[in-house]
């Protein structure tokens, strides 16, 4: 198994800021309050689609911002949202937040909101009542949160490549993916599975070299045993003949490949029903040694029930190209036999915090830091506009009823600290 691992971060869209503005009367200077709210931040959401195959794009990318609300205007318009952002995953991508796991994307669909955008500024049409005739200000927007996670996917191969010792599967590997295996004329030069991704167009699916089978393997000769496992979970098989091992005397004897093939499929049958069941396509590697017409000898092998997709040259770079392009349709279709995927459902990471303005802790963090945090009191402090009296006035009335005012000035005494709510430093608004 191979794993592929991206960290991002991702931020909400801010929420617009809310509008301070005045209905046009005639004779009347200043009308009622019309200013409208902001629209809402956008929401980044990461969703598992069975069209993305790797991680390998937000290797590349790795900031990703959802868009902005609006600003309210005059007149009570209210400001657009700004639109979410959804990033597509391969189906069973984690995401990670450090060492916790927030979700477990599986199945075809599921999704989460990973960060949910700001909320936009109420305008000051929203705070007219009996007590306020002439609210002359309005809420900013609130920012969108940031958060960095982690992407990580487990890659099983699509593709498992197998055939006796030095057939040339590194070989292959090494020229159809980016993988750099060890290649060498002597048997069991491979001792641990390669894997590779190979990208065909704008998919990819991923191939796994293992060590040569050999009679027996299934009985745990050789070294390909312990990786049978492996490849017993690939939903196709690469089955490399080396024409190199039928060359006597110059000239190619079918009956020497025919019996190659026959010795590992016999191991794959022994050692479990699924590798023997296994969907496989043969190719026949090292055509570049000879000039002379394969047709005869693939002939002899269609008679024995072997089709050869056709004859390549790994090293020579022969056909591998259009292998592949083989290739990808049914590893793409193989991977739809994993169990059907259930509906969509959405994951949510717990909220500890309820959410109402009452709801907040205070933490002395020394002797000159004073801190309240809550989810709704730091919305509501981040959003005020403390360049506005009347913006102020409101702060310190919710405060107030809230009890927080006191519950600041008890915890501050005559220490002077600075008292943040959240981030934002309120001590000289209190
Ligand atoms: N002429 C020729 N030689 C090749 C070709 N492909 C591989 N070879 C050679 O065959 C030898 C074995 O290649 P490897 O890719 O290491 O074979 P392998 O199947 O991975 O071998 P093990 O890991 O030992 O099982 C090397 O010397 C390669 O250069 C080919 O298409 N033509
Ligand atoms: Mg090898």
């Amino acid at each position: 198994m191979f794993l592929d691992e991206a960290t991002i971060t991702v931020t909400g869209g801010a929420g617009g800021d809310g509008c301070v503005s005045w209905r046009q009367e005639k004779y009347i200077a200043k009308g009622g309050p019309d200013g409208g709210d902001g629209g809402n931040g956008g929401a980044i959401y990461i969703q598992a689609d069975p069209n993305t195959d790797t991680l390998s794009d937000f290797r590349s990318v790795k900031n990703f911002k959802a868009q902005k609300g609006s600003y309210g205007e005059g007149q009570n318009k209210h400001g657009k949202s700004g639109d979410d952002l959804l990033l597509v995953v391969p189906p069973g991508t984690l995401v990670k937040e450090g060492e916790n796991i927030i979700a477990d994307l599986k199945k075809t669909g599921e999704e989460i909101v990973i960060i949910t955008g700001g909320r936009g500024g109420y305008g000051n049409a929203h705070f007219k009542g009996p007590t306020r005739q002439k609210p002359d200000f309005a809420e900013k927007g609130e920012p969108g949160g940031t958060r960095e996670v982690t992407l990580e996917l487990k890659l099983v191969a699509d593709v498992g490549i197998i055939g006796y010792p030095s057939v040339g599967k590194s070989t292959l590997i090494s020229v159809i993916s980016a993988a750099k295996p060890k290649i060498a004329a002597y048997e069991f030069t491979t001792l641990v599975p390669n894997l590779g991704v190979v990208t065909v167009a704008d998919r990819s699916f991923v191939v796994c070299d293992v060590p040569g089978l050999i009679e027996k393997a299934s009985e745990g000769k050789g070294l390909g045993h312990q990786f049978l496992k492996h490849i017993e979970r690939c939903g196709v098989l690469l089955h490399l003949l080396d024409l190199s091992r039928a060359m006597v005397d110059g000239s190619i004897d079918a009956s020497l490949l025919i019996n190659d093939y026959k010795a590992i499929r016999k191991e794959l049958e022994l050692y479990s029903e699924t590798l023997g069941a296994k969907q496989e396509i043969v190719v026949l590697n090292k055509a570049d040694l000879t000039t002379d017409d394969l047709k005869p000898v693939l002939d002899e092998l269609a008679a024995a029930g072997i089709q050869v997709f056709s004859p390549i040259s790994a090293a020579a770079h022969i056909g591998t190209e259009d292998l592949m392009k083989h290739l990808l349709p049914i590893a793409l279709k193989e991977r739809e036999n994993v169990p059907e995927a259930e509906p969509a459902e959405v994951v949510l990471s717990p909220d500890t915090d309820s959410g109402k303005m009452a709801s907040y802790k205070i933490t002395r963090e020394d002797d000159r830091t004073i801190r309240v945090t809550g989810k709704r009191i730091e919305q509501f402090t981040v959003m005020t506009d403390f360049g506005s009296e009347g913006a102020i006035l409101r702060f310190k009335d919710v405060l107030e009823k809230i009890g927080l005012g006191k519950a600041i000035a008890r915890e501050r005494g005559d220490s002077k600290a600075d008292v943040f709510i959240g981030n934002v430093q309120v001590d000289s608004h209190i």
